[in-house]
């Protein structure tokens, strides 16, 4: 029998280079795996049934390479590629490792280090359309405080639009078909970061001068680690029409960024998560931003890695078989999710007719909601036991 949660093609899984590259550094202990050359990730994650990459410009090429270092690796990155067939979907640069990048990149205060933050994500924008990508995330790593007076937040945003605006123009001069997908981050490494949610990615974007060059990618954990839910933020998005990529990965509640496979978290909020991408027309691929924890060697690497496609699968089969169990339908009638379609107003009707009408609030207050019998369905299919 074939394995039904094998990935295909079809699935469009990706995974950043930084993902199964992790060397497991963090602020108490330095690495415990070797450094993964780009190469080695690619032919590593196309082994394992991946469909694409996303990639940092230095987890391809050190941040202090020469001009023939640089065209080097480029070179044996675009060989795995092609040996492969792996395709590049999502490229970003890296604006956060480099010291020179220790007050932010677009939000320095430093002008000079504004100017050298634009001309590396040009740089690499040319890469990445010359790889065929087609969405380009900006995550604003170290775009923020961690006090009150050194950092103006309104003039901040002020050079963060500048940013995107100067961006916006380069790709649209070049004739780039890309398109940009900030990822909104709540804290970490800084302490407050600028554009901390979903929703305020969504406002800002609403203020840039090419609006429609610019989306969101919203990552799992970064809105669970604001408390927030993160299918809630997926599905305004898509309200929006800016979900252009999204990072999934799995998160404990409100802690340090953990960047757990997917579906090893918030087991519920993962259900959803497929269940509602699922039946959106989200078109981006799948991509998987997670960190093989620190404890593992090179196999738990690739166990981890295959678990996050292995859990989409198992997930996105357990919400196909709640949407179709009968059961299942007569609880949403019952619950009225379909009556939540309805205008609330009928053709043709004005805030007049809504005054006039008389109602029976009585009623209305004492009927149950008969939501607790459709969640506990969706339970029962998550838990494995319909
Ligand atoms: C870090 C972010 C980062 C972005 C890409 O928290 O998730 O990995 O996805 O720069
Ligand atoms: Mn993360
Ligand atoms: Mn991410």
């Amino acid at each position: 029998m074939t394995d039904p949660y094998a990935p295909q093609p079809q699935d469009r899984f990706s995974f950043g280079l930084w993902t199964v590259g992790w060397q497991g550094v963090d602020v108490f202990g330095p690495a415990t795996r070797p450094p993964m050359s780009a190469e080695r990730a690619v032919a590593g994650l196309a082994e394992i049934g991946a469909y694409g990459v996303n990639f940092h410009d230095n987890d391809v090429y050190a941040f202090e390479a020469s001009a023939a270092e640089k065209a080097e690796r480029i070179a044996a990155f675009r060989r795995a590629l092609d040996a492969t067939g792996l395709v590049v979907t999502t490229a970003t640069t890296n604006l956060f490792g480099h010291p020179v990048f220790k007050d932010g990149a677009f939000t320095a205060n430093d002008r000079d280090v504004r100017r050298f933050a634009l001309r590396k994500v040009m740089d690499n924008l040319d890469l990445a359309a010359e790889l065929g990508a087609e969405v380009y995330v900006c995550w604003g790593g170290r775009e923020g405080a961690e006090s009150g007076a050194a950092k103006d937040v309104r003039v901040a945003l002020d050079r963060y639009k500048e940013a995107f605006d100067v961006l916006g123009a380069y790709v649209t001069d070049q004739g780039y078909g890309l398109r940009f997908a900030i990822e909104p981050k709540p804290n970490e490494p800084r302490g407050d970061l600028l554009l901390p949610t979903v929703g305020h990615a969504l406002a800002f974007i609403g203020e840039l001068e090419r609006p429609e060059l610019v989306g969101v990618n919203p990552e799992v954990g970064h809105e669970e680690m604001a408390g927030l839910n993160y299918a809630h933020g997926l599905a305004q998005a898509l309200w929006h029409g800016k979900l252009f990529h999204i990072d999934l990965n799995g998160q404990h509640g409100p802690r340090y960024d953990q960047d757990l496979r997917f579906g090893a978290g918030d087991a519920r909020g993962a259900f959803w998560v497929a269940d509602l991408i699922d039946a959106s027309d989200y078109a981006g691929p799948i991509h998987f931003d997670f960190k093989p924890p620190r404890t593992e060697d090179d196999a738990g690497v690739w166990a981890s890695a295959r678990a996050c496609m292995r859990n989409w699968l198992i997930l996105r089969a357990k919400s196909r078989a709640f949407r179709a169990d009968p059961d299942v339908a007569e609880a949403l009638r019952e619950a009225r999710v379909d009556e939540l379609a309805r205008p609330t107003l009928a053709p043709g009707e004005t805030w007049r007719d809504v005054r006039a009408a008389s109602l029976d609030i009585a009623a209305l207050a004492a009927r149950g909601a008969a939501f607790e019998r459709l969640d506990q369905l969706a339970l029962e299919h998550l838990y494995g036991v319909r």
